[in-house]
């Protein structure tokens, strides 16, 4: 566990004010939560916590690094503003589901955080969001991106773009641009996340009119796909839209080029990472995905995020901070909203934000905690993303 913004006196001082439980099991309305003032003049005398639940290690770290320093930047300058004081306690799922569960756990039970952010996997989330929903615990999701998490209940949000609208948009624009008449398919058929963007994804070419000449399934920890790849290789598509992890995206994109199949590839939310064309080099080139953020969006606030990110620690943002970044800003602005961090008013709040400005452009939280925003269709070109319709 990391503490950021309180020292140990302060976080000796948290723990003696402990929120009184309720019979539902949901913290009471704390006076000490709800502030004098209100939006920019808001000011709590109490700490607000924020927990995160992310993967540092493991399968998705290649997002949750990514994320922790996106959070990270975002409390420091929201501590800088005056108001309100906020700890962020962050808690590494290690890309594994049951201590994803006891992460979770900790920060409800241990921590009696005041709003929660991530987890990194939608497969982590559909588990876990079950837990802050009963503790009644406001939570911001900024990278699950299945069908189905903000229904999951009423205390449950996403900042996180959703993949069927990002693939409405892509797979329609990676046509328009690619020109395929035939596509291969390929998912890991063990992962919400890659298996809900596939249904996605095959809805999308079905309306599309594109005829799918292979479809071909792998499980998370495959590594090896040249039997599959053949198949792929020997169907003739113009293009291959995989719905995978990294894990498994490095590999079998590397075994392809390797193989001479160099038709374009489309993929899902797992492509928008600069560790991934990193890793491929040269086999990105022409990568097509949908995302939620573009380095290239010439807005104030997101010229500001991407300066500040490369000057914090040393390397450009990417999607998945970006993301991180604005949950932050979205819960700040919440509770300044009617200047009150108590879970339930965070939660009303949270459903009303409507084109909130944010590095991600202008977003807007439904109650029911669905995000709409505007999605970035891109293609890697010289080993970068560049916009598609910009091209
Ligand atoms: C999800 C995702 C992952 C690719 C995030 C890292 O979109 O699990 O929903």
């Amino acid at each position: 566990m990391r503490r950021t913004a309180v020292g140990l006196a302060a976080a000796a001082t948290l723990m003696t004010s402990a929120c009184v439980q309720s019979s539902s099991g949901k913290a009471e309305e704390d006076d000490t939560l709800i502030g004098t003032g209100t939006g920019a003049n808001c000011t709590i005398d109490e700490v607000v916590k924020i927990g995160a639940v992310l993967s540092l290690d493991g399968g998705a770290a290649f997002a949750g690094s990514y994320q922790q320093q996106g959070l990270e930047l975002a409390i420091d300058e929201l501590n800088q503003k005056s108001g309100i004081t906020y700890e962020l306690i962050l808690e590494d799922d290690k890309t594994d589901l049951q201590t994803s569960i006891s992460a979770t756990e900790k920060l409800l039970e241990r921590d009696e955080v005041h709003a929660m952010i991530g987890p990194t996997l939608s497969n982590m989330a559909f588990s876990t969001y079950e837990d802050a929903q009963d503790a009644g615990v406001p939570t911001v999701g900024i990278s699950t991106t299945a069908a189905g998490i903000p229904e999951i209940g009423e205390y449950i949000f996403r900042v996180s773009l959703p993949e069927e609208v990002a693939l409405a948009s892509s797979i329609p624009a990676a046509e328009a641009s690619l020109e395929f008449e035939t596509a291969a398919v390929m998912h890991d058929n063990e992962d919400e996340f890659t298996t809900s963007a596939f249904e996605s994804m095959h809805q999308e070419l079905q309306d599309l009119g594109t005829e799918i000449v292979a479809n071909e399934t792998f499980p998370t920890s495959e590594t090896e796909f040249r039997a599959q790849l053949t198949k792929i290789d020997e169907s003739g598509a113009d293009v291959l839209v995989l719905s995978a992890l990294p894990g498994a995206t490095i590999p079998l994109v590397k075994q392809a080029r390797e193989m001479g199949i160099d038709i374009p590839i489309v993929g899902g939310n797992a492509f928008n990472s600069p560790v991934m064309i990193g890793n491929l080099e040269d086999a990105s080139e022409n990568l097509v995905v949908g995302g939620a953020w573009s380095a290239e969006a010439d807005t104030e606030g997101n010229i500001a995020f991407t300066e500040s990110f490369q000057d914090a620690y040393d390397r450009p943002a990417d999607q998945f901070a970006a993301q991180a970044y604005t949950a932050a800003y979205t819960i700040d602005e919440a509770i300044r909203a009617s200047c009150n961090a108590n879970r339930d008013s965070i939660r009303t709040e949270l459903g009303r934000l409507s084109d909130f400005e944010t590095v991600l452009g202008p977003i807007t939280l439904s109650p029911d905690g669905e995000i709409t925003q505007d999605p970035y269709i891109q293609i890697v070109k010289d080993g970068e993303f560049t916009l598609l319709n910009a091209e």
